[in-house]
């Protein structure tokens, strides 16, 4: 290699420096090329997924099952069981009366409360609501009409409709084991 080839080569690069330098006129002078954005799906930084879902246990102050295991027996008749009700801090309470059952067909109360039941005939036959030695009321279809009851110092108490006892139209009063 000579000095001459050293000093083209020299020159050459500095043409090659200068041309790029030297025409920055080219630069967005063309037709504007629409870069294709990179449009990645754009992952946010917080990708956990939403917990929308419901809340899947049950309330937390759940209650516990029926006082009253059912299928309840009355005189020998299979209670047609409209569910348990708890009326130990109450005076009152209303009860459904229908052709053919109590709704709630048990009361749950304290040791000897006493309890004002607001009976209500939605049906359209007459249903008595009978407890032996406390009370015995009929009441006419669509009829409403309040009594006094007493609950026993433990176990069940049971009532009854006179008419349909027969069908199970029965039901209890029950005091929880303390
Ligand atoms: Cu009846």
């Amino acid at each position: 290699m000579n000095r001459w080839t050293v000093a083209v080569s020299g020159l050459a690069l500095v043409a090659t420096l200068g041309a790029c330098g030297g025409s920055p006129s080219t630069v967005g002078s063309g037709p504007a090329t629409s870069a294709p954005t990179t449009s990645a799906p754009s992952t946010p930084p917080d990708a956990s997924p939403e917990t929308s879902s419901p809340p899947a246990s049950a309330p937390a102050s759940e209650p516990a099952g029926p006082v009253v295991p059912t299928p309840i027996t009355v005189q020998g008749n299979e209670v047609q069981y409209h569910g348990e009700q708890t009326v130990s801090e109450q005076a009152s309470t209303d009860m459904e009366v229908n052709d053919f059952f109590f709704s709630p067909t048990v009361l749950v109360g304290t040791a000897g409360q006493t309890l004002t039941i607001n009976l209500n005939n939605v049906g359209k036959v007459q249903h008595t609501f009978t407890v032996k030695d406390q009370v015995d009321v009929v009441l006419d279809g669509g009829a409403k009409m309040s009594v006094e009851v007493t609950f026993p110092k433990s176990g069940v108490l049971d009532y009854v409709c006179r008419f349909h006892i027969g069908s199970g139209m029965a039901g209890q009063l029950a005091v929880a084991d303390s």
